[in-house]
Order: structure tokens, then C-alpha cells, then sequence
């Protein structure tokens, strides 16, 4: 073959193999139910080729991830029959991932895969909670006649009976408006409220503090890549002004899953034909970012076989 594997970072099989890996990459190419522009199919590919462009060695972490092992699957192949079954056969193998004591990140594709995630971690789990980062709350019981859609994905969260908090939300119909204030666990950290806090370090910090202090002890991470400014990441399906920098989403990650059990997380909505090339890669560094965060460089102790 030339050239390095076609895996997440192009691995060496040590570094990628499913059976030492604690980490899978699950690429969804997914995007249904999308309704503005579509493409996030082609998402996690080009997730994946833009990986091959990434350093191993995170200079925050002062180590190398990967060194975890990172197993690459194949591309789930969509169900188009509907997207509850498409949730369904998300759902499947992510538990597969889950009961092989795999880290699963899913990469999409379209918000809605998110559901199918979550559902099998909170089955695992069930005390699991819900960190979700995006520009629109997503808490639709229905949207163009499904309630599997990408704009229902945390409405379905929460009646899975995940509390749930999302962060960088700056667009919401006055129904999710209503539902949000008279639903019990959900906590809302709305952009301008990040914006606010933008240039002082300190008052950023406590922010995240007390974001985290919320979250209970075991979450999932979901990031539909919207939440970033559109200046930052063009390629989204929905891309909303007034988003947050790279600094206060990974700022926010590292603080979410330091002591804190992450069991699984995915990154969602990236629709490389809409932006420039950079979004791909600022995904892929993200996706290994937050690998590296939410993977401790040793398992702890009973980390498997729960
Ligand atoms: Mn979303």
C-alpha cells in the first residue's frame, strides 16, 4: 500500500489493532434528516483523511494519545428505511463496542446518530448524564414527521431519562424555549453567556468550573461541530453567527472529563463540502483532542468488564 493507513491518524497496526485498542473510531456516513444543507455524510471521511495530517503528540497532554490504541471500524453502512432504525443499528453497535470494553467514538453524520450512542451507553449506564455542545438545543418532539430527527436528538436524550447539559445553544424555537423551562435536568449554558466571558481567562475558567461541577460522575459527550463560531468551522449543515473559539470548547472537554468516567462521545455534522478544507482538520484535531482528554494514559482500575 503507499502511503500511511487509511485508519484515524494512520496508525501502525501496534497502535490500531481492535483487539488491543481502547478507543474505536465509528464512522457514521449519515445525513437524512438534514434540513438546510446537506453532506454531513461525507463527514467522517473526511474526518479520517484529514487525521493522517494530525501530530501524535498533544503538546497540552505533554504525551501521545494513540499511544492508548486507536481502532479505526468501518463506515456503518445508513439504513435509509428510516432514521429510528438507522438510531437502532447505531445503537447495536455501539453496545457491541461498549460490552468489548471499547471507548466508541462515533463520527457523523448527521445529530440524530447521537441518540442510538447514548441509548446504549445508558442502558450500561444508568446514571449516565449527557454533555452536549451545539448551536441549536435540538429538544423538537418532532421535525418534518419524525421524531428521529437531527432537530429532536436531546429531546430524545431526555426521555431516555439523561439529565442533560448543552452549552453554545443560540437558536431554539419558543416550543423548546417552553419545554426547556418546564423540563426537570436540563441545564443551558447559552452562547452569549460564554461570549460574555470571552477575553478574561479567569471568569472563562470559573465558568467551565461550575459547568462541570453539574455534570454527574459518568456522561457522554456529544459535539455537533455548530457550536464553533462559523468563522472557525463553515462546514456545518446549520452554521448559527456568534459561536464559541477553539479555546473554550476544548477548554470546556478538558475540564468536563477531568475525574470524571466518559464512556463515550461522537462529533457530529460536519459537511466538508461547505467550508474550506481547514474544518475537516480542525475536526480531526478535535477528535483526537478529546480522545486524549477523555482516555486516561492508565485504565482505571476495574475499567472493563462492567
Ligand atoms: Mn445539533
Amino acid at each position: 500500500m503507499f502511503g500511511p493507513p487509511r485508519n484515524f491518524l494512520g496508525l501502525p497496526p501496534d497502535l490500531s489493532d481492535y483487539a488491543t485498542a481502547r478507543a474505536a473510531i465509528l464512522p457514521v456516513p449519515y445525513d437524512a434528516t438534514t434540513s438546510y444543507r446537506g453532506g454531513a455524510r461525507d463527514g467522517a471521511r473526511a474526518i479520517v483523511d484529514a487525521s493522517l495530517q494530525l501530530e501524535l503528540y498533544d503538546a497540552d497532554l505533554d504525551r501521545e494519545p494513540a499511544g492508548v490504541g486507536i481502532h479505526t471500524l468501518d463506515e456503518l453502512e445508513p439504513d435509509y428505511r428510516s432514521p429510528e432504525l438507522m438510531v437502532a443499528r447505531v445503537r447495536e453497535a455501539t453496545g457491541t463496542l461498549l460490552d468489548d470494553g471499547k471507548f466508541p467514538l462515533l463520527l457523523g453524520g448527521e445529530h440524530s446518530l447521537t441518540v442510538g450512542a447514548v441509548a446504549a451507553c445508558r442502558a450500561r449506564w444508568p446514571a449516565l448524564g449527557v454533555l452536549q455542545l451545539d448551536a441549536h438545543a435540538d429538544l423538537r418532539d418532532e421535525y418534518h414527521g419524525t421524531p428521529y430527527s437531527h432537530a429532536c436528538a436531546m429531546r430524545r436524550v431526555v426521555a431516555l431519562g439523561c439529565p442533560l447539559t448543552a452549552v453554545g445553544i443560540r437558536s431554539l424555537s419558543a416550543e423548546e424555549a417552553a419545554f426547556r423551562r418546564g423540563a426537570a435536568g436540563i441545564t443551558t449554558i447559552a452562547a452569549a453567556e460564554v461570549a460574555r466571558v470571552r477575553y478574561n481567562v479567569e471568569a472563562r475558567d470559573a465558568l467551565w468550573d461550575r459547568v462541570v461541577a453539574g455534570l454527574p460522575d459518568v456522561i457522554y459527550i456529544t459535539v455537533d461541530l455548530d457550536v464553533f463560531d462559523p468563522s472557525l468551522m463553515a462546514a456545518t449543515g446549520t452554521p448559527e453567527p456568534g459561536g464559541l473559539d477553539w479555546w473554550e470548547v476544548t477548554g470546556l472537554l478538558r475540564r468536563a472529563c477531568a475525574g470524571r468516567r466518559v464512556v463515550g462521545a461522537d462529533i457530529v455534522e460536519l459537511a466538508p463540502g461547505e467550508g474550506p478544507e481547514a474544518c475537516a482538520f480542525a475536526a480531526a484535531k478535535l477528535a483526537y483532542t478529546l480522545l486524549g482528554y477523555a482516555i486516561p494514559a492508565t485504565p482505571p482500575v476495574g475499567a472493563t468488564g462492567e
